[in-house]
């Protein structure tokens, strides 16, 4: 590790919050799917940092539209109209199918707006009582970050001696459809889910769960509400992770591409009324919806459309999954994944994934463990087919190997 490496890292621990362990790496530099440390070693982003970076790293075209931007006004608040939301509301409301279009900033943010919505909608259209609205999720969910959302988180390390929390939420079985029926009461104003769970170490549903799921929820005038923060924009192969199931969401939610990785933006979407329950003054946020995150967003949803990125997913997603499948070694216990949204389990027993990580970055390859046993693994959807080969490479050679 090079002294400006370590000048780095030592001032980081030295005035930084520790909340992150990160692998011992700085970067300087990032260009599609490649970045560069500030020794001038090149890596393979298998990460994208969490699916925010799926356009690659610094588009040129997202770059201009953001220089050209910010040249010209960046923040109005709103209580005043600027000339980029409603093109952006046009053009978001058109990709996605959607009525309206709630902006906010982070990812949180947009699950907590949407969580106020629904139960704003709850008792005013559906006729709860007060203060009497449930929602439901998923155990091993991720929403988040926020006191709200780690509310209903089952990940101890998430919630420890952060609370108390809100009530209102009920926890059910991620994939089990009549746990769901079991857990929809008359008070019932949503169920909150994600369409694969990704820090859970991307985890599909069964085939037909969501099929079920629209059922019930519609009989039972319950909103589905899709958290496609990391599923969406291209990740799974298709514009949203629900076209896989046949189904649509009375809510999507959206965040990290939405910007290709140049500024938090984020959108709550919905298809029915659920946000027309929103009067002035009663939500909001000084950035939400600004001039500066509208026009990223609308060069960063023009390019991955424009140049075919959700197809490219899809197609070399399947060719990595079949490569990793095809990896004969006794510490994989499970590959997994849709589109280039993909997970290396490990056998316990094969060491912790952090070490296969560590040595996925002595061979160029930059990835993330989660969970402690798996892999995840993420590139940026502008992988040519023989990125793809060589990360099949590192890969092989990295995961025969064992680090117990
Ligand atoms: C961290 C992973 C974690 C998300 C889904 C909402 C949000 C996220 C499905 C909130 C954010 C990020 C947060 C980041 C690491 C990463 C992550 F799942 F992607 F891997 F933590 F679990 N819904 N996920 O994935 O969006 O407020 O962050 O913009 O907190 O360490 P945000």
């Amino acid at each position: 590790m090079s002294s400006s490496v370590i000048d780095f890292l030592a001032t980081e621990a030295r005035f930084g919050a520790r909340n992150y362990e990160p692998i011992g790496v700085v970067l300087s530099r990032g260009e599609g799917v490649w970045v560069w440390d500030t020794d001038g070693n090149r890596y393979l982003d298998c990460l994208s940092a969490y699916s925010a970076v799926s356009q690659g790293h610094c588009h040129p075209k997202i770059l201009a539209a953001m220089v050209e931007q910010a040249h010209r006004l960046t923040l109005t608040s709103r209580a005043f109209h600027n000339d980029q939301l409603a093109p952006f509301y046009e053009e978001i409301a058109a990709l996605t199918g959607s009525h309206k279009v709630l902006p906010m900033n982070s990812g949180a943010e947009a699950v907590e707006s949407a969580i106020k919505s629904v139960r704003k909608w709850g008792y005013e259209v559906k006729g709860v009582p007060d203060g009497q609205a449930e929602i439901i999720v998923c155990a091993d969910n991720f929403h988040g970050r926020t006191l709200g959302v780690i509310g209903f988180s089952t990940d101890p390390e998430t919630r420890t001696h952060f609370g108390p929390f809100a009530p209102g939420f009920k926890i059910i079985p991620f994939g089990d459809a009549a746990a769901l029926e079991a857990a929809i009461t008359q008070n019932t104003v949503a169920f909150l889910v994600e369409p694969i769970q990704g820090e859970a170490g991307v985890i599909i549903p069964p085939v037909g769960y969501f099929a079920r799921v629209r059922e019930l929820c519609t009989a039972n005038n319950v909103m589905l509400v899709l958290d496609e923060i990391q599923t969406g924009l291209g990740r799974t192969g298709k514009l949203l992770a629900e076209q896989h199931e046949g189904i649509e969401a009375d809510v999507t939610l959206l965040g990290k591409a939405l910007s290709g990785g140049f500024y938090p933006v984020s959108a709550v979407l919905s298809n029915n009324e659920v946000l027309g329950t929103l009067r002035p003054g009663q939500h909001g946020s000084t950035f939400g919806g600004n001039p500066l995150a509208c026009a990223v967003a609308r060069a960063a949803m023009r390019v991955l459309v424009e140049e075919g990125m959700i197809e490219n997913a899809a197609r070399l997603g399947a060719r990595l999954l079949e490569g990793l499948k095809d990896i004969r070694a006794n510490t994989i216990r499970d590959v997994r994944g849709r589109g280039l949204m993909l997970a290396v389990e490990l056998h316990p027993e094969a060491g912790p994934a952090r070490r296969y990580c560590e040595a996925l970055q002595g061979k160029g390859i930059l990835a993330k463990d989660t969970h402690g046993h798996t892999i995840r693994i993420a590139p940026p959807l502008v992988i040519t087919s023989d990125e793809v080969d060589w990360a099949l490479e590192q890969f092989a050679a990295t995961l025969t190997q064992d680090f117990a």
